[in-house]
């Protein structure tokens, strides 16, 4: 089974979660999106992105699904079913078209902009951006001053799905620093080696 990532939001997650269930992966680093590599990469994933996960003749994309399989493999109480499968189908989406999309808009202007030598800042963007973000940010930080982890009494997929961006907190300039519970439950993470640095070792 081989796991394709590179180092941004979404592949990060996919690694981390591989990391964390110790899933027998073989980790491939990729740039999915180098015009020398689209082509080739497109018979694995039509959208040149990563993560993807190979099983044999099967190729799974989109973060969540290969979280979804790695659990079912190795430690399916990550990904609840039953009763806390909603919760967690909640978060998961939450975080998708809320939380992790307000965020996404630091990122792109504050990590990825720079890096393609594009250091000017659309200001509307982040004006806009801070909004939602503040929005979004308060509902989190509301639910976790109540518990310790987003779904039933345990760390599942859904910690690691809403806290996508805040490994890149400081990088994109996330506002987050009036957020006291969202600040202890992602230092709760990163006390795990595999949120902390999950690329640890990896080439
Ligand atoms: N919806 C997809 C998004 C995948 C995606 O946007 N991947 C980006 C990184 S966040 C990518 O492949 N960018 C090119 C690269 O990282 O080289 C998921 O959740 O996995």
């Amino acid at each position: 089974m081989q796991l394709y990532f590179s180092g941004n939001l979404n592949p990060r997650v996919a690694v981390a979660v591989a990391r964390y269930l110790e899933a027998p992966v073989e980790f491939i680093r990729a740039s999915p999106r180098d015009p020398r590599h689209e082509d080739t990469f497109r018979a694995i994933n039509p959208n040149t992105l990563v993560p993807v996960l190979v099983e044999g003749p099967r190729t799974l994309w989109e973060t969540d699904a290969i979280a979804c399989r790695l659990a079912t493999l190795t430690q399916p109480d990550f990904w609840p079913t039953g009763d806390l499968a909603p919760e967690l189908q909640m978060w998961v989406s939450w975080s998708t078209h809320h939380f992790t999309r307000a965020a996404s808009v630091f990122y792109w202007e504050f990590v990825i902009k720079p890096l393609l030598g594009r250091p000017e800042v659309d200001t509307q963007a982040i004006r806009e951006g801070t909004g939602e973000f503040h929005r979004f940010a308060k509902v989190l930080d509301d639910t976790l001053a109540t518990r310790p982890w987003l779904v039933g009494s345990r760390l599942t997929y859904a910690d690691f799905r809403v806290a996508t961006a805040l490994p890149f907190a400081t990088a994109a300039k996330l506002p987050v620093g009036g957020y006291g519970h969202i600040i202890e439950w992602h230092e709760r993470l990163c006390r795990l080696p595999a949120w902390r640095n999950p690329f640890d070792g990896l080439p």
